[in-house]
């Protein structure tokens, strides 16, 4: 917050937010500390990041930050949606190294601050569908996974890759407690090695612009669109690449309810409820879900030979 300077604060929140300036008083455009104060507690995006923008040629209607990051799924605090955001707000996600290792040439453990200037950073405006039932539409910023697989080179064995969020039990609540956790820790996560590098298949490190907040995932964490929120693991400390299909998180508690591939489908119900329509956060009516979430023509040649009832 201190360290801001004029050209963080963008034309467009200035703009949004100028009955905020006239309030405050504020005759010239420069950031006053009384102005940062306002947009900090107004939870107004501050950009921080440099970025291509998606042009949302679909046109979605994209959830508020408000939306984005008030409502969200994060066990290792807590399983209330609502109170994720406060106990997430003292997590140090400052000097966060990231490990890349399993069957690849070249491993590597980056500084996620390194690792965002060695990518061309770009925003993707993406529906996102939750298996519970919830959906939005946010403007994540990030870079493609497949262009880190370029670069560490996997062998020809490396079939699947897997996605561990840190296990820090004072980082964590829900970690530290024990048998009485929600779910079993460190979460865990996979892609089959095509759908990694699919174009679609994000690593985000921000959202609206700015750095990603805590409770969406901060420092660093995977967005796959066309499948369900679970598939799109927060935080992530290590990338491995293996051969076997990992076993994630949702599919060890339950694999009658949670598979490895999660592919959005209305036409396959979760054993306890119809997937068919979704409720966008903020609005009072539901809507029809989409096959692959809307994604099918990016993504369905993957998975044209597969039984997609069996393979949940
Ligand atoms: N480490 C970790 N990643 C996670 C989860 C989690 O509990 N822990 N929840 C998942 C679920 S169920 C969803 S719907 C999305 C929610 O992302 P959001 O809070 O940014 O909307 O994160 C996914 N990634
Ligand atoms: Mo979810």
């Amino acid at each position: 917050m201190n360290n801001l300077t004029n050209k963080d604060i963008t034309p467009e929140i200035l703009f949004n937010n100028r009955r905020k300036f006239i309030k405050l008083g504020v005759a010239s455009i420069v950031v006053s500390s009384a102005l940062l104060e306002v947009l900090a507690k107004e939870k107004l995006p501050i950009q921080d990041l440099i970025f291509n923008k998606d042009t949302n040629p679909n046109d979605l209607k994209i959830n508020s930050f408000k939306e984005i990051t008030s409502h969200n799924n994060f066990y290792e605090f807590t399983t209330n949606k609502e109170r994720v955001k406060d106990l997430a707000k003292n997590m140090n996600t400052d000097s966060w190294i990231l490990t890349i290792n399993g069957l690849v040439e070249n491993p590597i453990k980056i500084d996620v601050r390194e690792l965002i200037k060695k990518y061309n950073l770009e925003e993707r405006i993406y529906r996102f569908r939750c298996v519970e039932g919830w959906a939005m539409v946010a403007p994540w910023i990030g870079f493609e996974l497949n262009k880190l697989i370029k670069d560490v080179k996997p062998l020809k064995s490396a079939k699947y890759v897997k996605f561990v969020t840190k296990y820090d039990e004072d980082m964590f609540p829900d970690q530290k407690r024990g048998i009485f956790s929600s779910v079993t820790y460190p979460y865990t996560e996979g892609l089959r090695m095509d759908e990694a590098n699919n174009p679609l298949t994000l690593l985000a490190v921000g959202l609206y612009g700015k750095k990603l907040e805590n409770q969406n995932g901060a420092p660093i964490r995977l967005v796959v669109p066309w499948k369900y929120g679970f598939k799109s693991i927060k935080s992530i400390d290590t990338i491995t690449f293996v051969e076997e299909e990992p076993l994630n998180t949702w599919q060890a508690e339950n694999s009658n309810e949670y598979g490895f591939y999660a592919n959005v489908n209305p036409k396959v119900d979760h054993p306890r409820w119809s997937q068919k329509k979704e409720r966008v956060l903020g609005s009072f009516f539901k809507q029809r879900t989409k096959l692959f979430n809307g994604y099918e023509k990016e993504v369905e040649h993957m998975y044209k030979d597969m039984d997609l009832k069996k393979y949940i």
